[in-house]
């Protein structure tokens, strides 16, 4: 044979290739648009990707939330709903399906992530005091901040440069949270929030080792720990993955594990568990299980269904078991690999390594003439659009805010576009238009001039900002 030619990815990286353990049943029309189309449509979002219309749109990388395919099995259990106001029998198969999966005993239902964030903030935090995190998310800090609370970030330095290859770039540095800790005192600390995996840092994980050595920093010091289970099994992946002891234990066996070291966790089920809405809050504790049961009946609906169908329950509790198998989440991230390995190749400058749930394109690197104020990752997507009709988000300047105390913008290190891959639902051969049409961008990036910011909302700004080109 001859050695150079490699047909297959798998070849290409000198193994058999991956796929998926799935066939598809039932197809979503797209519709194919011209660059003329896009320009009119990118101006009328005020080159806001969130503001784009979804028919104007190719392949939509804006987000894996809400956005996977569900199984025939969550198809037909849909149609077992059981719509009752109150005891609805899906809600009792959801709780089991988190005690079993999860290991949390105590469940309330929310309607998406958020709604839990909210719950949890309201009840876990008393104005003034600090909120430790393994790096931001934008809602998390929102609902941490509405309720009087202090965000700081204390998540290894790593994660906030985007060449460094360290395997748990999620890992909390413990001794930040110590001098918190000292400087503050233990009662001035809500809680410490940790997600696994970091959403903002690339989607980095965080190692089996850090959660116990923080488990046990907490417990020393009276501080309750709560997880942001979003992608949880993504993070059990790269547990199994990359440390030692964990090869040949199940996805779902590690994930139970690292829950296990946490006092309860909040959950977007809308990643993982692949439904398109969702979400909990589970919790060890009875005296706070009681106080957010009856908090959600203010502001998400009654407690067997917290904003949800009970159709919608079902298919979160079949979703659950689906997302805990190992050669689902294998070829998921496999998945993402696949296009951040055509990237590389092409030296396409992003965060590394490659995370579990998206590329995240490190966009200063694409743009060195632009400054931050210039918003690098928001031109970014904006070009990404225009050139192939792929929609992308930005994670940089925009979607990091303003600082409450001083109204000024935060700059974060890390200006990155997101390339977000939702789960079973596009092919290799997306992939690859995709990795074509960055590459593209990339070759075209000396002529970005960048945008201005002409309307600018209060809350969470990235999801409804307008932008005018310089
Ligand atoms: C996303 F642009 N993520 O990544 P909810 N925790 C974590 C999340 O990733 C998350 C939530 C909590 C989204 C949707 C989204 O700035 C944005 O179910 C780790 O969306 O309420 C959501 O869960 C909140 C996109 C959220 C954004 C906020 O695309």
């Amino acid at each position: 044979m001859n050695e150079r030619i490699h047909h297959t990815m798998g070849q290409q990286s000198g193994r058999r290739s991956w796929a998926e353990p799935w066939k598809i049943k039932m197809v979503e029309p797209l519709r194919m648009t011209r660059r003329s189309d896009r320009e009119g449509a990118l101006a009328g979002a005020g080159w806001n990707t969130f503001l784009l219309r979804s028919d104007d749109v190719y392949i939509d990388l804006l987000t894996d939330s809400g956005t996977s395919a569900m199984s025939d099995r969550q198809w037909a259990g849909m149609m077992l709903g059981d719509e009752a106001y109150a005891g609805s029998r899906n809600f009792y198969r959801l709780e089991q399906a988190i005690q079993r999966w999860y290991g949390y005993e105590h469940v309330v239902p929310t309607h998406q992530g958020r709604g839990a964030e909210h719950l949890i903030s309201q009840t876990a935090i008393r104005k003034g005091q600090y909120v430790p995190g393994n790096m931001y998310f934008t809602t998390t800090r929102l609902h941490q901040e509405l309720a009087g609370g202090i965000f700081v970030d204390v998540i290894a330095d790593e994660a906030h440069d985007p060449a460094d290859r360290s395997p748990f770039k999620g890992d909390v540095d413990l001794a930040k949270l110590e001098r918190l800790i000292v400087e503050h005192g233990a009662t001035n600390i809500a809680y410490v929030s940790l997600a696994a995996t970091v959403n903002m840092a690339g989607g980095q994980p965080v190692s089996m080792a850090n959660v116990k050595a923080l488990r046990e920093l907490c417990s020393r010091n009276g501080i309750r720990l709560f997880l942001d289970a979003t992608r949880l099994v993504e993070n059990a992946f790269f547990i199994q993955e990359r440390e030692p002891g964990y090869a040949d234990r199940p996805i779902a066996e590690i994930a139970r594990e690292f829950c296990g070291h946490t006092d309860g966790a909040w959950m977007s089920a809308k990643k993982d568990s692949l439904v398109n809405i969702g979400g909990w809050l589970a919790v060890r504790d009875r005296t706070l299980f009681e106080e957010l049961r009856n908090l959600v009946v203010v502001y998400e609906g009654l407690h067997t269904y917290g904003g949800l169908a009970g159709r919608d329950m079902e298919a979160m509790a079949i979703g659950i078991e689906e997302s805990m198998q190992d050669d689902h989440v294998r070829s998921r991230i496999g998945q993402v690999r696949y296009l951040g390995e055509l990237l590389d190749d092409w030296g396409i400058p992003m965060v590394q390594p490659v995370g579990g749930h998206a590329i995240f394109l490190d966009a200063r690197a694409f743009y060195p003439q632009l400054s931050q104020d210039q918003f690098p990752a928001q031109t970014l997507a904006a070009e990404l659009y225009l050139d192939s009709g792929i929609r992308s988000m930005e994670r940089g300047v925009v979607s990091a805010g303003r600082d409450p105390a001083t109204g000024g913008h935060h700059y974060p290190r890390l200006e990155l576009t997101r390339l977000t891959i939702p789960r079973r639902v596009y092919t290799q051969a997306h992939m690859d238009v995709v990795a074509e049409s960055v590459k593209a961008v990339y070759d075209g990036r000396a002529a970005a001039r960048g945008l201005k910011m002409s309307y600018e909302p209060r809350y969470l700004r990235f999801f409804q900002a307008r932008f005018e080109p310089l």
